[in-house]
């Protein structure tokens, strides 16, 4: 519950410091704040505890406390970005002998199974150049040119997962590059039979992930948002 209460006046003072997006809807919106943060910081911040009340008969409490809880809807929202900052990404690629083989579900649902949120998707056919900068640390190694026009021959799943842990954990749910080597019960233990038609890719580090993130993806292409599972997921409720 504070949590929720939390998440919609930071939601409310998002829209509130954003300068270019003044309408009576947003002073609607930082009224929500306003009575949100009052709410949830009720008990921790003494003068918040008469916002709102009309019956109280001390104006100027009632004054101070609308007064702090936008300033106190402003600090939730660093303190709620502060975290979504920590949430790591990873980019995940469904290639094309996945999408082919109609495994596009079956792939997905595994990310989402455990846990892991998807903040980003879409289908593109990467041209040659692109490939080639996707896996351009590979561009010594006598596969590399297959690899590229492979990556490049259809349709692809570029997707951004997010989750703690998400970068690790998302290479073990994938397995090992060679699914003669991939162990059963990863995805491509169970699904891929050759390295060269390996059906997933995963970045394997911080870097790889927010450079990967980064040329597959424009920033608006990314959506924050708030599962409904988070707080079981995480255990926050
Ligand atoms: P991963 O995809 O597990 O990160 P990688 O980055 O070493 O593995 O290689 C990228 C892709 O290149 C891999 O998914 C499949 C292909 N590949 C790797 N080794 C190969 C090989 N020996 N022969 C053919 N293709 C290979
Ligand atoms: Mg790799």
């Amino acid at each position: 519950m504070r949590s929720q209460i939390c998440r919609s006046a930071s939601r409310a003072a998002r829209y509130l410091l954003s300068a270019p997006r003044q309408s009576s809807h947003v002073f609607a919106e930082g009224r929500a704040a306003a009575a949100a943060a009052a709410v949830s910081l009720r008990g921790k911040v003494p003068y918040l505890t008469s916002y709102g009340r009309t019956d109280s008969g001390n104006a100027s409490i009632g004054w101070i406390s609308g007064a702090l809880a936008l300033p106190a809807a402003a600090y939730m929202l660093q303190e709620q970005e502060a975290h979504a900052a920590e949430m790591e990404r990873t980019f995940i690629a469904i290639k094309p002998d996945g999408v082919q083989r109609g495994l596009i579900a079956e792939i997905i649902s595994r990310f989402e199974r455990k846990g892991f949120k998807l903040v980003a998707i879409k289908i593109v056919v990467p041209s040659k150049g692109f490939a080639q900068k996707h896996y351009h640390d590979l561009k010594e190694r006598p596969f590399f040119n297959g690899l590229c026009d492979f990556l490049s021959s259809g349709p692809v799943i570029a997707m951004v997962w997010e989750g703690e842990g998400v970068i690790k954990y998302g290479r073990k749910l994938i397995g090992a590059t060679d699914p003669q080597k991939s162990e059963p019960g990863t995805i491509r233990g169970d699904l891929a039979v050759v390295v060269g038609r390996n059906i997933i890719h995963g970045s394997d580090g911080p870097e790889t992930a927010k450079d990967e993130i980064n040329l597959w993806f424009k920033p608006e292409e990314l959506v924050n948002y708030t599962n409904n599972a988070e707080k079981w997921v995480y255990g926050e409720n």
